[in-house]
């Protein structure tokens, strides 16, 4: 049984909105490796060694493919109950904002309804001249023809929409980061090693602002001595008996799926 404070679930019924910061540990559940786990064909590579613009301009074709071999992973992955315990608060919260460092597109296909990508999110490419979206499958198609894929308007190179290291976040979800942090009554951070910045200052800046903080983590991580609460566990099996616990708590309502 996770092991979660009553102060927890009380905050959480209580509360007008809350925010959850989420990294890749809350999709480890749905299959999808870790930046710390091996990841079976690109094991001999560091994510930073091919998620950054250097990479990719030196070999468009390497990265190109590394970033459909993780696409096609995403599409054939379901949500989680982490990802769906998440959407059901909101039956129970009457704001949550999900602000995800994940570009995995699971949150918005567990129903969560406000979904923060800071990081992009990997279903959708463009092209780095003329930032035309490319349509499905140009990537693959030239991939299988042994050649970097090419915008078909300008012959620009075609990029992964996703935010690689040494390049600004999106401004527009920076923004929304940071107003639903400032709100948040109760912030979560879930499965997240907060190694990477300015994603992992969330934490800090929402207990800084008046939040109460939980992190939900089979590990400790680089904010473990900065939160209220460390709940040790795995998102899958932790959430979805908190959500319970909330709706148990509020006069109960329908579990969690
Ligand atoms: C920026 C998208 C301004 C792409 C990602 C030098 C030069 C330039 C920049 C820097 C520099 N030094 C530092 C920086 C800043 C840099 C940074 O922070 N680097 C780190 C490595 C030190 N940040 C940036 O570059 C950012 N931009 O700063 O711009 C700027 C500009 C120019 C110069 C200076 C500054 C951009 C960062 C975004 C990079 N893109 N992803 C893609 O996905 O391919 S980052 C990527 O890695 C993820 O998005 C995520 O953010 C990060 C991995 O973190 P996690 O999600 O936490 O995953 P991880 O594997 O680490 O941990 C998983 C956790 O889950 C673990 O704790 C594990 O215990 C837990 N877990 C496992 N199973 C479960 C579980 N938890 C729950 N349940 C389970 N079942
Ligand atoms: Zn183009």
């Amino acid at each position: 049984m996770p092991d979660f404070s009553d102060a927890l679930v009380d905050r959480l019924s209580r509360a007008d909105h809350v925010a959850v910061l989420t990294g890749a540990g809350i999709s480890a559940e749905s299959g999808i490796s870790t930046f710390r786990d091996p990841d079976g064909l690109w094991e001999e590579f560091e994510p930073q060694e091919l998620a950054n613009v250097e990479a990719f301009l030196d070999n468009p074709e390497l990265v190109q493919g590394w970033y459909r071999h993780r696409r096609q992973v995403v599409e054939e992955a379901e949500p989680n109950a982490g990802h769906r315990a998440l959407a059901a608060l909101e039956a129970h919260v009457p704001a949550v904002s999900v602000v995800t460092q994940n570009v995995d597109d699971l949150h918005n296909r567990a129903g969560s309804s406000t979904v923060i990508e800071l990081h992009g999110n990997i279903t959708h490419n463009y092209c780095v001249d003329c930032e035309r979206d490319a349509a499905p499958g140009t990537v693959d198609a030239a991939i299988q023809h042994g050649q970097p894929a090419r915008c078909p308007d300008c012959d620009g190179l075609i990029r992964p929409d996703v935010v690689w290291f040494g390049e600004m976040l999106p401004p527009d979800a920076v923004e929304r980061a940071d107003a639903a942090t400032a709100q948040a009554d109760v912030f979560l951070s879930v499965g997240t090693s907060a190694v990477v910045y300015p994603a992992a200052r969330y934490p800090v800046v929402a207990r800084e602002q008046g939040a109460y903080v939980a992190e939900v983590n089979p590990d400790t991580t680089g904010v473990t001595d900065a939160v209220d609460e460390s709940i040790r566990g795995p998102a899958g099996e932790v959430l979805p008996v908190l959500v319970d616990a909330v709706a148990d708590s509020d006069g109960g309502a329908e579990p969690t799926p």
